[in-house]
């Protein structure tokens, strides 16, 4: 059997006990090596004076973590700069906050193809090698110059962008040809790969044949969906277990009767925070029956907080809920827990379990695996309720969710009271149809089917 090389832009340290911190590609991925074995290749999370031309390597049982530092210069023309001041916010339709510069872009270049030369180093003839996310779209053509003849899969967790806006980008074209060097490329939804079709069809006169083979600069590339997953059973298990602590997370102190509402974000300008503080000051004034009776927790740790706009996000939430609870707030009764910090994932899921609602309105989302965390955390016997963005990926697959439009303030504060007091027998049944769907297409389904859309790849090679 081939090993297994993963390329992801972090690699969490082998030692360190997970604390959840992390973003979900890191959560997606951690398991996938422990069974068969391989290499877990990225950047170190390190900034070094002179980085090393020799990766990292720590072998702990089947895996080899290899991992690569990056020079401060790199860190800002590649990491802050191109993939996370130009793909990041245009990926999320963000055009406003994109801050393009040749230099970035050329930084961005070069840190691919450093680690591509690093990555070679590492390789057998049978590898099978899996890339994941923005940061490394060109990595698999610096491989193939380097006369690299594996199969390379590409998975995107954030979205593709509709043509238009990705026509804004200046160097669109090259970015879509690297793309069409990997053997295959897998997108979280439909309205992804439908995007990046469209470009392929538009502007680069490329051939979509039924099956989701695409012809495009002299190359031919396989395109699918696979909507990346949680794992499932481990998720309820946990939450389960932390609900039976005899000390339960006391976040409704003073109140013992208020009902929770929960949102767990990475602190993002993606994920909505400031138009959900809203749609909640409105219920605050609307269903006054709410004040006194409703206590919601946002949780939502620090985030890439070197960049302007992180920033500023930070500084607006901080004001929102002060806003917030300056208005509503009694002697024993604060509206909003804000708590900006990373969590234990059992602790987290605890938390998931004991909210009665569970708010998720980004903007934009790839998928948004806290969605299907809430709905795996809860209890059967009485689950709570999933509001749910419209324009999180999940909600192609989340149908027992009240779907809501996360700009449409009073929409998502009618979601909000509906989901209040909404009857047990409903929130069984809504409850009930995503499960089975969670169920059956877990982590480890997402990882087969990609990993088996891979290899189908490479025997009609
Ligand atoms: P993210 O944007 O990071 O991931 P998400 O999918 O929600 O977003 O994953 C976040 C993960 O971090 C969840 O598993 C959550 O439980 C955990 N987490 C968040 N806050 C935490 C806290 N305070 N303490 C502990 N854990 C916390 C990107 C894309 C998404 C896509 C994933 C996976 O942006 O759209 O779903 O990759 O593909």
């Amino acid at each position: 059997m081939s090993r297994l090389v993963v390329v992801s832009n972090r690699v969490p340290s082998p030692h360190s006990e997970f604390r959840g911190t992390e973003g979900g590609l890191a959560i997606a991925i951690r398991d996938a090596l422990e069974e068969n074995g391989g290499i877990w290749f990225g950047w170190s999370g390190n900034i070094t004076k002179s980085p090393l031309d020799q990766p990292d390597v720590v072998e702990i049982g089947k895996t080899t973590y290899a991992t690569v530092d990056l020079s401060e210069q790199d860190y800002n023309e590649y990491y802050s700069g191109y993939a996370n001041s130009v793909l990041w916010p245009l990926f999320h339709y963000r055009l406003d906050l994109t801050d393009f510069s040749r230099r970035d872009m050329a930084g961005y270049m070069n840190v691919n193809a450093a680690f591509a030369t690093q990555l070679q180093s590492l390789l057998r003839e049978d590898d099978v090698i899996w890339v994941h996310d923005y940061h490394f779209i060109p990595l698999c053509g610096y491989l193939r110059q380097a006369g690299c003849r594996n199969k390379i899969g590409f998975f995107l967790h954030i979205p593709w962008p509709p043509e238009e806006l990705l026509l804004t980008l200046p160097n669109h074209e090259s970015l879509v040809r690297e793309m069409c060097t990997y053997d295959l490329i897998g997108f979280q939804t439909e309205r992804d790969l439908s995007a990046f079709l469209g470009y392929v069809r538009k502007e680069t006169n490329g051939k979509v044949r039924a099956n989701g083979v695409v012809k495009a600069f002299g190359r031919k590339t396989l395109t699918g969906v696979f909507p990346i997953s949680i794992d499932t059973a481990k998720v309820s298990e946990l939450a389960e277990k932390a609900d039976s602590r005899p000390r339960k997370p006391d976040l409704v102190e003073g109140v013992p009767k208020a009902k929770m509402i929960i949102g767990v974000d990475r602190l993002d300008y993606t994920k909505g925070l400031l138009e959900r503080l809203e749609a909640y000051g409105h219920l605050l004034n609307s269903h006054t029956e709410c004040q006194r009776n409703v206590v919601f927790v946002q949780i939502a740790p620090p985030s890439r907080s070197d960049l302007d706009s992180y920033q500023l996000i930070s500084q607006q939430v901080e004001s929102a809920v002060g806003h917030i609870n300056g208005s509503f707030a009694d002697f024993d009764w604060s509206p909003v827990r804000y708590l900006n910090r990373g969590f234990k994932r059992q602790t987290l899921l605890g938390f998931l379990r004991l909210s009665q609602v569970g708010l998720v309105t980004p903007l934009r989302d790839g998928m948004n695996l806290v969605a299907k965390e809430y709905v795996a955390a809860q209890s059967s016997e009485d689950p709570g309720v999933l509001v749910l963005s419209r324009f999180a990926g999940a909600a192609q697959e989340l149908s027992g969710a009240i779907l809501v439009n996360p700009y449409d303030i009073e929409g998502v504060s009618d979601a909000l009271a509906r989901a209040l007091i909404m009857p047990l027998d409903e929130r069984r049944e809504r409850w009930e149809v995503m499960m089975k769907r969670l169920r059956q297409f877990d982590i480890v389904a997402w990882r087969e089917s990609y990993l088996q859309a891979l290899q189908g790849v490479m025997d009609a090679a």
